[in-house]
């Protein structure tokens, strides 16, 4: 195959490339999808691919593992985890696997997210893991933080995370409507 042809017509690697998700997007159980949805939502907005899956810490503890442990050789960049109440899911997938693991605190009923939040954001020294807000407005947080990451290696995305950047100060208004 000459360079002219190697530069047009991907190879099965880059085929493969172009088919993975980077961003791998779980969440505890399905009552977080109402919550985790923000997220796809916002990577579906910055045309970055992703896959949705329910993995419990405490109900599917060998999915999660599974999950986890096989998350970068599946070519994932980016973890967002979701959970609510004792939320561990965020910290074990941060357990097994190296990549960036971005937390969601999903607001509980009983105790309006914080029991979610400080599950989450209280890890010990050593096993990180980067924690959002409670609820939507960490959903799409973490989804714009797993594209700033991705772009440091994607100039085209880097561009598209600007351009939706841009769209949103736009939108705001200079004075408050009555
Ligand atoms: C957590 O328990 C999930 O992340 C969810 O936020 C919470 C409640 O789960 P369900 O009882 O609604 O399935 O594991």
């Amino acid at each position: 195959m000459s360079q002219t042809e190697s530069r047009t017509e991907p190879n099965a690697d880059q085929e493969a490339d172009v088919a993975t998700p980077a961003v791998g997007l779980i969440m505890g159980s399905q009552s977080d999808w109402a919550t985790m949805s923000h997220a796809a939502t916002t990577l579906d907005a910055l045309e970055i691919r992703y896959e949705s899956r329910i993995v419990s810490a405490h109900r599917t503890p060998d999915r999660l593992a599974d999950y986890a442990r096989t998350a970068a050789e599946r070519g994932l960049k980016v973890i967002i985890a979701g959970a609510g109440g004792a939320a561990h899911l965020p910290g074990m997938c941060a357990a097994w696997s190296s990549l960036p693991v971005l937390g969601v605190p999903v607001e509980s009923h009983a105790l309006k997210g914080m029991d979610s939040l400080l599950s989450i954001v209280q890890m010990p020294g050593g096993v990180p893991v980067g924690t959002l807000a409670i609820g939507k407005a960490g959903a799409i947080n973490a989804a714009l933080l797993a594209a700033s990451i991705l772009a440091l290696s994607d100039d085209a995305l880097g561009a598209r995370l600007e351009t939706w950047r841009a769209l949103q100060t736009a939108a705001v208004a200079e004075t408050p409507a009555s």
